[in-house]
């Protein structure tokens, strides 16, 4: 009996022993070793991602790219970005050619099951809706039955809105573009009578009308598109970090924690907070990288909330409410597990 006990006993102090070696994680050594992260995101969506003249990228999607860098390598600056294409997205980040998509990509069963990535969370509750013209004097999606709706190729929005015509046993021509742009062209020439896409996406590219003052974005919302980093099928510790530097930027705000007080808040009594900080707990260890990889994100990229009113919010040009991108404390959907 005793001996049995003994080895039931040796057979545990291995098995926990195995369990704390890291997975081996082939994306994550890659980018220490080349030194930066390649980032895959959109073409260029003002207060997502998108490149000033000079070259420098910024918005919500590209905020997340930096944390990432400030965490896996201790500097926000050492991200690539590759601008993908709504179809082009799937085969760039497969293939390798990007370690993760952070670009207004909507997570979707078909995709999940099919296309060999995984979601690790989200970062913008989107909603899609429809722009038309003021004049058009067209109040309610359904008045535009009988119409013609342009929508980038392969996107959700071309599955929903056919749907939502077909639902309802409404008429409607749906034009896709392999080109976003050209999409947004044909609209504002008159092509279609409505362009449609997320909220928060034609907030952004409002901007690129001739006249922004002639369009009327719709209140009406026909879908849920919750968006986040996507990253390929295998690598599941290169899938820990992706998810948990977004859980990290959600909890730094829940937790009250921001670039201006993260100093002062190592010193806090709150254990989540101490975890979350490295001062207590390895947590970065338990991924393969800095216990400092939290602080560094928060210090040099700001937790959520601040990335929101920066990029997209009322400090941006889009001016968006939080809506449902507001923590669940305060009526929004945002949430993260415990940093326990
Ligand atoms: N949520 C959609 C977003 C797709 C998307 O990026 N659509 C448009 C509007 S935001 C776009 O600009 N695409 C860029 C392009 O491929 O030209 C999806 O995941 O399919």
């Amino acid at each position: 009996m005793k001996i049995i006990g003994f080895a039931a006993l040796a057979v545990l102090i291995a098995g926990s022993a195995v369990a704390q070696q890291l997975a081996p994680s082939p994306t994550l050594d890659a980018v220490k070793a080349r030194g930066h992260i390649e980032c895959g995101v959109h073409l260029g969506l003002p207060g997502f991602s998108f490149a000033n003249d000079k070259g420098e990228w910024s918005g919500l999607d590209v905020d997340y790219c930096k944390a990432l860098a400030a965490a896996v390598l201790g500097d926000s600056t050492k991200v690539k970005y590759t601008p993908t294409s709504v179809q082009q997205r799937w085969p760039v980040l497969t293939s390798g050619q990007v370690d993760l998509l952070a670009r207004n990509t909507t997570i979707t069963f078909s995709r999940n099951a099919t296309l060999g990535v995984n979601f690790q969370g989200i970062n913008f509750y989107e909603g899609q809706t429809f722009v038309v013209r003021t004049k058009a004097k067209v109040a309610a999606v359904k008045d535009l039955a009988d119409g013609t709706i342009c929508v980038a190729a392969g996107s959700t929005e071309e599955k929903a809105a056919a749907d939502w015509f077909r639902e309802r046993n409404l008429k409607v021509t749906i034009i896709n573009f392999q080109k976003n742009d050209d999409a947004i062209s044909a609209y504002d020439q008159e092509r279609c009578d409505a362009y449609t896409a997320g909220v928060g996406a034609l907030a952004g590219q409002r901007i690129k009308f001739k006249d922004p003052a002639q369009h009327q974005i719709l209140t009406e919302v026909i879908s849920n598109d919750p968006q986040g980093p996507t990253t390929r099928w295998g690598d599941e510790r290169w899938q820990l970090v992706v998810r948990w530097v977004l859980n990290a930027q959600i909890a730094a705000e829940a937790l009250g924690v921001t670039s201006k007080n993260v100093d002062e808040m190592k010193k806090s009594t709150n254990a989540e907070v101490r975890r979350l900080l490295g001062v207590d707990g390895k947590f970065g260890d338990m991924m393969g990288i800095s216990n400092d990889w939290a602080y560094n994100l928060i210090k040099q990229v700001g937790n959520y909330g601040e990335s929101f009113e920066r990029t997209v919010g009322m400090g941006s040009v889009l001016k968006l409410k939080r809506g449902q991108n507001e923590l669940w404390t305060k009526g929004g959907l945002l949430f993260t597990p415990p940093f326990q």
